[in-house]
């Protein structure tokens, strides 16, 4: 390079390789997850002989994206962002209405900005070796040393009907008592300082007295519910006023960006999103609407590093809290929302991460330590981290032997309950009078 300015060359192979890893019977709106859930990994491999990753969705449709972009980025800068952005866009069309039903937190209809982040990251793994900074670096340096994370608590049952493997060590949580002894393993093992809860599964007023429980169990810990818009918003105005006093804040209790106002003007109650606001077209409807104030940011899907640090400004300006959401995911996904999350000034909640749902890697090393509740920003270039081969190659014969080509939570349900619809909301306040 010329005057010897560091260069991460260009981009001379693409792979994208579907894995699969095993995954607990987590319920939520949708159903329950599957026994596998699926990622791609990704690799840009240089010219100078650096490979970057990148970790993302692996459903069949955003194999199918991430596969016909990956041809385009052969000779990419990887510093060259904006060109990254051009390259995607002009290989991946939105595709609105795929007819699927979805689990709540996967957006069909953002092709683009979901291929654009999953390259993006590794771009950004790739620019940190060359220059030997890590990826917080590049986005203005990190402003905490660790990222706290929070207990992502479930309802689950205890074994996947059908399942080829055994049952995890996990247990059943379908009351209670037992939603708070698994709160209470979970910060015991990785020392959590503030809890979420997935709710909108069960019966509502159990999942109230769970809130309740977690309460008296961890006095002063702050505390969240998600029942993924399953609630009506008689319900959830109900429920809201009876465990407001107790919420950190109420996430997407009922549906819709103008339930959500409606609620949020009968209760007071800070609210947060990962289902109404997902695009810059919906956060405009929310300045106007007032719909949420707290916005659950995910780079997997808002277009990348850089997008959700825009998003994180725009949230600044417009006076909302910034909080971020995860899927089941492994340790390239955790280092990449870490290393973001560092250089954030006003991400001031505990991320949510499904990360102690899982048991397998992909990572030299294995499984990234979580301690005091938190991830410590590395400080190697990159995103630092090494792609396991040998862990990948498994969890790939993994993915073709399972068979899960598409995550389906209310499929899985339908083995449970063979009427399941995952139609929302399904629980409705009682007609009164
Ligand atoms: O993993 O079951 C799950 C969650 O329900 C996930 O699908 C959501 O996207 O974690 C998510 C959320 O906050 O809505
Ligand atoms: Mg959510």
């Amino acid at each position: 390079a010329l005057g010897g300015w560091a260069s991460a060359g260009h981009v001379t192979a693409v792979r994208v390789t579907p894995i699969a890893f095993r995954d607990p019977p987590l319920l939520n709106a949708a159903g329950i997850h599957e026994p596998y859930a699926l990622r791609s990994i990704i690799e840009l491999e240089t010219s100078t002989g650096l490979v970057g990753l990148g970790e993302s969705y692996g459903d069949t449709e955003m194999l199918a994206d991430l596969n016909a972009t990956a041809p385009q980025l052969i000779g990419l800068d990887p510093f060259l962002l904006n060109d990254l952005q051009l390259r995607v866009e002009r290989s991946v069309s939105n595709r609105a209405q795929r007819g699927l039903s979805l689990a709540p937190g996967t957006h069909g209809d953002k092709a683009t900005l979901k291929v654009l982040s999953a390259f993006e990251v590794a771009c950004y793994d790739l620019m940190g070796q060359a220059l030997g900074h890590p990826v917080c670096d590049l986005l203005g340096g990190k402003v905490r040393d660790e990222v706290p994370y929070s207990a992502y608590l479930f309802f689950k049952y205890a074994e996947h009907l059908g399942s080829p493997y055994a049952a995890d060590s996990w247990g059943e949580a379908v009351t209670p008592e037992q939603l708070v002894a698994q709160a209470r393993r979970m910060i015991g093992e990785y020392g959590f300082e503030s809890i979420k809860l997935k709710g909108g599964a069960l019966d509502p007023d159990l999942e109230a007295a769970g809130v309740r429980a977690l309460a008296a169990a961890f006095p002063g810990m702050p505390l969240r519910i998600d029942p993924n818009a399953n609630w009506s918003l008689d319900l959830a105005t109900r429920l809201g006023k009876e465990l407001g006093s107790l919420l950190e804040y109420y996430e997407d209790p009922t549906p819709t960006l103008e339930g959500m106002a409606e609620l949020h003007r009968r209760t007071g109650l800070p609210l947060a999103t990962n289902m109404v606001v997902t695009t810059q077209e919906e956060f405009r409807r929310n300045v106007q609407l007032n719909g949420v104030q707290v916005l659950l940011s995910d780079h997997h899907y808002w277009g990348g590093l850089r997008a959700t640090q825009q998003l994180a400004q725009m949230c600044r300006v417009f006076g909302l809290g910034l909080s971020m959401h995860s899927n089941s995911h492994l340790g390239i996904s955790l280092m990449a929302m870490t290393h973001l999350a560092a250089s954030v000034p006003n991400l001031t909640y505990a991320c949510d991460t499904h990360y102690p749902w899982q048991e397998e890697e992909v990572i030299v090393g294995g499984k990234v330590t979580i301690t005091g509740g938190a991830v410590r920003v590395p400080d190697r270039p990159g995103l630092g981290v090494t792609l396991d081969r040998g862990a990948l190659e498994r969890l790939h014969q993994q993915y073709l032997d399972c068979g899960i080509v598409r995550r389906d939570d209310a499929a899985q349900m339908r083995r449970y309950d063979p009427g399941f619809t995952g139609e929302l909301p399904r629980y409705r306040e009682e007609a009164k009078g």
